[in-house]
């Protein structure tokens, strides 16, 4: 790998060098947290075969690479171990479902265990003698076929698993069923399909307790839960969900919404982000997402540095108190990297403000802060349910001035601002309220061209007259992972700053709208460094 590594991230998970893609099989088993990837051991570009690597941690911050768990060995896999999910039977025993493609190229699915269940670590897998469990079914192409989730158990005991598919042109999850985990049957029917999507990748399938934020195992079906279908659209990479009411005698999931193919579907987050999985934490009773962050830059870039793709922080997800979306926060542990930090409380931001935040790694810190906007009055007028919030992120971009807004943080910003990734609001009139608009602008994030600089966008679910506007962002060298309003809405960037290495980032705080508001507070944080071996050779003290 070269030296100079401006864009390593010190904090979010990624291998030492080269490719990784989608978060596969994680767990947490007696007291140790199973991360899997998608890798490619050759080089840092998508590869022919394709990898588990296996990566462990007893705080989900700290990580040690082990080898890896799933390398092709058998017809049924020959030509790669692609994503899956791991399931804990009774007894404590984790099993790995996981997308073989066989020696004809096709997609199906098979079964491994570990070695020896009582290394904790649980370092060897091997695979069952009768793989695949799931042959490609008549109907459905060898290339449509893959991502199994983690299996549920219904009241008659037995186990349920959905497989992303698309079959003519509906994308839907294929429901199997078995009593041993073994033997499976597909159903009659497919758990869930659209007309809307194409294909369906690594869907997840979960309950979500209605009256709280703690996680249910998967298992969970009763009147406190409603359920999640989440999916990862091929056609434009992002992660869209839908709650509803799963019935596991008709095996029917009702929905409370459909995906209609529009920017008004619910998105984890909207900006990089796809591939997501889920797992419930035993030990701290939660649910944990994961995610692939994957490169805005070139296959060039990703040759140059000899690696490619991150995931997100981990973070907790439950149902908003509303019924009607998720919310999703980093998992506390992430705190206790927290170093020096800087505080501002009840300041004021004329039109036209910019402050910085000295003293701090502005490449490496969590910044939170809350702004309090003055009485509201006549805005500019949006309707929500006609416009597209990303496109209007890119329409007015964080020079844009209006009423409320432009104001947030410029990240990973030069002294003179000519690199910055802003991260902001707008608050506009709607027909019968105001809305708020988050948006993070990566228009100026670097003087580098080839890079998709796309501004994200998204409305957050609050009332701005009663409720202050919250921004929570965790940056890291290349990545601005932004939490609005408590984690109601979320937006992931990747940037490239060539201007603003390590000793020249800054931090702002800024109010470009016309009308002063107030930060009533903001805490940020030097980020200390994460262990995540920066060679091979480098492994972590267990
Ligand atoms: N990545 C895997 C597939 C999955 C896709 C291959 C999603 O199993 O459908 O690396 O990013």
């Amino acid at each position: 790998l070269p030296a100079n590594q401006p864009y390593k991230t010190s904090y979010h998970f990624r291998p030492p060098q080269n490719w990784m893609n989608d978060p596969n099989g994680p767990m947490y088993y007696k007291g140790v947290y199973h991360l899997f990837y998608q890798y490619n051991p050759l080089g840092p570009l998508f590869g022919d075969i394709m990898i588990w690597g296996h990566s462990v941690s007893y705080d989900l911050i700290n990580w040690s690479h082990l080898n890896p768990a799933l390398c092709p060995s058998g017809s049924y896999d020959v030509n790669s171990c692609w994503s899956g999910s791991a399931t804990i039977l009774p007894g404590n025993k984790p099993f790995i479902l996981y997308t073989g493609i066989d020696a004809n190229g096709n997609q199906v699915q098979n079964l491994a265990m570990p070695e020896n269940l009582s290394d904790p670590l649980l370092k060897e897998w091997v695979k069952f003698s009768g793989n695949p469990v799931m042959p490609t079914p008549n109907g459905v192409k060898g290339d449509m076929f893959r991502d199994p989730t983690t299996a549920w158990q219904g009241p008659d005991g037995r186990w349920r698993v959905i497989v992303g598919s698309q079959i003519k042109n509906k994308g839907m999850a294929i429901l199997y069923r078995s009593w041993d985990f073994i033997r499976w049957t597909m159903f009659e029917h497919p758990l869930y399909s659209s007309e809307k999507t194409g294909m369906w990748e690594c869907p997840d399938f979960f309950p979500v307790s209605i009256n709280g934020t703690n996680g249910v195992e998967t298992s969970v079906q009763n009147p406190s839960v409603k359920h999640v279908l989440k999916i990862s659209l091929f056609s434009n990479l992002h992660d869209y969900y839908v709650l509803g009411t799963y019935d596991p005698e008709m095996e029917t999931f009702s929905t409370d919404t459909d995906f209609e193919g529009t920017s008004s579907d619910l998105r984890f987050d909207y900006g990089k982000f796809y591939a997501s999985k889920t797992f419930f934490d035993s030990g701290k009773n939660r649910r944990i997402l994961w995610a692939w962050v994957n490169e805005s830059d070139s296959t060039e870039d990703a040759i140059q540095k000899g690696w490619s793709g991150v995931q997100s922080v981990p973070r907790r997800i439950w149902l908003d108190k509303s019924g009607k979306q998720l919310v999703q926060w980093p998992v506390e542990e992430i705190e206790t990297l927290r170093g020096k930090q800087v505080s501002i409380h009840d300041k004021k931001l004329e039109s036209g403000s910019v402050v910085k935040l000295s003293g701090i790694t502005a490449s490496q810190v969590d910044v939170e802060v809350e702004f309090e906007l003055p009485a509201l009055e006549e805005a500019e007028f949006i309707d929500p349910a006609q416009v597209d919030p990303q496109q209007l992120c890119s329409d007015k971009n964080a020079s844009v001035q209006s009423m409320y807004g432009p104001f947030g943080l410029l990240t990973l910003a030069t002294e003179d601002l000519t690199e910055r990734t802003a991260v902001f609001f707008r608050i506009f009139k709607s027909p019968n309220n105001y809305v708020v608009l988050m948006c993070s602008d990566q228009s100026r994030s670097s003087l580098k061209k080839d890079i998709d600089k796309t501004a994200y966008g998204a409305f957050v679910n609050i009332d701005p007259r009663h409720e202050k506007v919250s921004l929570r962002s965790l940056i890291d060298h290349s990545i601005v992972e932004s939490f609005a309003a408590g984690g109601r809405t979320c937006i992931t960037a990747r940037v490239y700053p060539v201007l603003t290495t390590e000793n020249e980032a800054h931090i702002y705080a800024f109010n470009n709208g016309t009308q002063s508001i107030v930060i009533s507070s903001l805490n940020a944080w030097s980020m200390n460094k994460a262990h995540l071996s920066d060679s091979e050779e480098e492994s972590f003290e267990l």
